[in-house]
């Protein structure tokens, strides 16, 4: 039988730790929560881009890989919700708040309950279990810290903060670094997924601001490197641009290659199989690197699915080997 069913039909043994970002890596990632057992999934999820804004605090790559996972994220946009109204951000800007930052009304009932278990004391990973439990989420959702870890921009107007960088200023500014700040540390529920998963997955996420702030959370990289039977990447390039956002010009900024064999050679020799778009014109060469060319598009919950599928077999064939 083939390996696609023997995953759908929930005898599957492996457990699957992906490490996501934004928009690209929550699709990757409801792709597997559709064809894997929930229990078997585990998702680290990047908080560097999390902010607080109207006194809130926001946490957008927690909310976009929650959203997407319960059906409910913006389909045009990717983050925040579908069916989204937007009276109080408009009532915001007309009392001379800060509009630059779209925050929608049920977006916001979201900010506002996370905020409350936070004010209570709770630690953010509490806070999105609640979150997930009223989402009707099972998986696993971790936040890759309960401690702040801002990611900063370096462009040649000054160290910028991520979402200013983002958002504002619509990522135009060229970066010369990404500063990720020095101290902070894993949660147990991270330690110990990371200590019992089989396959690590870098999702189609932001090599630079999506996942090396993940990688740069201690111990995680170490983990990584030492730990699971195999770590895979799914490219976030199509074609010689990224699907969305700024991977590719970011590639170009530090000087790689816009393509996914530029990725695989940021990610070095932490990863044991590379999943790089049909489209690409040049085929990874990253020594003892194996590789494989999948349609990586995701049109569609269907097509996630189906990607999700080809990256476990694949990865399930090279394990076997
Ligand atoms: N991205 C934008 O480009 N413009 C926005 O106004 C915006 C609002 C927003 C609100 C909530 C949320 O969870 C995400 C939001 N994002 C917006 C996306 C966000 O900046 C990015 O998803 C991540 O920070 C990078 O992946």
């Amino acid at each position: 039988m083939s390996s696609g069913s023997h995953i759908r039909n929930h005898n599957f043994q492996k457990n699957i730790v992906v490490l996501a970002g934004g928009v690209g890596g929550a699709k990757l990632a409801d792709g597997l929560a559709q064809i894997m057992p929930a229990e078997r999934l585990t998702i680290i999820v990047n908080t560097g881009d999390d902010f607080d804004h109207l006194g809130l605090r926001i946490c957008p790559d927690l909310d976009t890989v929650v959203y997407t996972l319960a059906g409910v994220a913006n389909p045009e946009t990717g983050w925040g919700r579908a069916d989204e109204s937007w009276r109080v951000i408009e009532e915001v800007i007309r009392l001379g708040g800060p509009g630059w930052f779209r925050l929608g009304d049920l977006d916001l009932a979201t900010h506002l309950v996370r905020g409350q278990l936070l004010a209570q004391g709770a630690t953010l990973t509490e806070a999105i279990q609640h979150l997930c439990r009223q989402f009707g989420l099972t998986m696993n959702i971790w936040p890759m810290s309960d401690d702040p870890a801002p990611t900063m921009i370096e462009t040649d107007g000054g160290l910028l903060d991520f979402q200013t960088w983002f958002v504002e200023q619509r990522w135009q500014p060229a970066v010369r670094d990404v500063h990720l700040p020095e101290d902070v540390r894993a949660t147990p529920q991270v330690l110990t997924a990371l200590e019992q998963a089989d396959v690590v997955l870098l999702a189609p996420s932001n090599p630079f601001v999506s996942l090396a702030p993940i990688l740069n959370v201690y111990p995680i990289r170490a983990m990584i490197a030492d730990l699971p039977e195999l770590v895979v990447a799914v490219s976030p390039i199509v074609g010689d641009r990224a699907v969305k956002g700024p991977a590719g010009r970011l590639l170009a900024d530090f000087g790689l290659p816009v393509s996914g064999a530029g990725v695989a050679e940021y990610y070095g020799d932490l990863l044991d199989l590379f999943i790089y778009d049909q489209r690409d014109q040049t085929k990874p060469a990253v020594p003892e690197l194996a590789v494989r060319a999948l349609d990586t598009l995701m049109r569609d919950r269907a097509d996630r699915a189906r990607l999700a599928e080809e990256v476990l077999a694949t990865t399930m064939e090279l394990i076997a080997r």
